[in-house]
């Protein structure tokens, strides 16, 4: 239970200057943790002066805002906010820990200390950085759960924009129960009421995706090269973006494991993903995986046991044949 660190994060914030973030191309996840946490520290925090920094907000999750504005025209979504030195005590950084993410100049040579709240695995690092506190658990499937219970622990009854919020948050990042348990569930079923339609919030997450997308996502197919190792399929291939969204493909037309990448000029990305039930069958962690073969090369990475994505400017083909490897040791055990 997360109940001390909840108790820790309250103490530690009081009369502080806050600034609350998330990482770069802002998903709906990290979106609704800041959202909501900014609504709970006004009310909880004994500080005038908490503001909000959200940097490039992805594609879908502006969708998102879109349709979830009109729903609530109330409920004001700062969408571009320029960061300007503030003069902030405690950054607050929420749905990453990793630095290396976060769209704050000098970040990693600032003095001002850092609270990580987070569900992807712990990466350890920023060791040179002061870091007050980190609640990471990555058991729960998004940070906005975390988010909810730390509202709950302190009795904050949320109203219906920030319910709607967290909804949206935790269905995106668990995939729709896929990379869930049972506590999501309960935690959406004590989220959802007469007013909060289930429904209703499944088509604001509806995405229609573009041509370029899909293009991309066909491209992707015909390219794909299939590794059979064992009873298990992996499918590597590669695309000019989108490359999450291809990764994701893969699993739903049958591979078990998949490795998906684009090259830009500014460096490379890997996306992979992994069926659940291979993770659990196998061991097998994505996140864990990237995160050591980032540290052996240089590169970021991270993430969770079936999804996980790795960015890096040099040797791309070195470290897929590391992932590769990896993964097909963990896969033949
Ligand atoms: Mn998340």
């Amino acid at each position: 239970m997360l109940n001390s660190k909840f108790e820790d994060l309250k103490l530690f914030l009081k009369g502080k200057k806050i600034l609350i973030t998330t990482h770069d191309l802002v998903d709906i996840d990290g979106l609704a943790s800041c959202v909501v946490l900014k609504f709970f520290l006004n009310r909880f925090i004994d500080s005038s002066d908490i503001h909000l920094f959200l940097p490039e907000i992805s594609k879908s999750t502006k969708d998102f805002i879109q349709k979830y504005t009109e729903k609530f025209p109330d409920i004001t979504i700062p969408l571009e906010i320029e960061f300007k030195t503030l003069k902030i005590d405690i950054f607050l950084i929420l749905d990453t820990n990793n630095l290396d993410q976060v769209a704050i100049p000098d970040i990693n040579s600032s003095e001002i200390p850092i609270i990580f709240i987070d569900h992807h695995l712990n990466l350890k690092k920023n060791n040179k950085r002061n870091i007050s506190l980190k609640i990471i658990d990555d058991q729960y499937s998004s940070t906005a759960e975390i988010i909810y219970e730390l509202c709950e622990y302190f009795n904050l009854e949320l109203t219906l924009p920030y319910k709607y919020l967290l909804i949206a948050a935790i269905l995106t990042d668990s995939g729709f129960f896929k990379h869930g348990n049972n506590d999501t569930i309960l935690r959406i079923s004590k989220l959802l009421s007469n007013q909060l339609d289930y429904q209703e919030i499944l088509s604001t997450l509806k995405n229609d995706k573009t041509i370029p997308e899909k293009i991309a996502k066909i491209k992707a197919l015909q390219r794909v090269k299939l590794i059979q190792e064992g009873n298990w399929l992996i499918g590597i291939t590669n695309v000019g973006s989108f490359e999450a969204s291809v990764a994701s493909s893969l699993i739903k037309i049958g591979f078990d494991v998949s490795v998906a990448y684009s090259e830009k000029k500014s460096g490379y990305r890997i996306s992979t993903r992994a069926k659940k039930y291979v993770c659990l069958k196998t061991g097998l962690h994505l996140g864990k995986i990237l995160k050591e073969v980032s540290e052996e090369c240089g590169a970021s990475g991270g993430g969770h046991d079936g999804a996980a994505a790795l960015n890096g400017i040099l040797d791309l083909e070195i470290i897929i044949e590391k992932i590769l490897d990896r993964i097909k040791q963990v896969l033949n055990k």
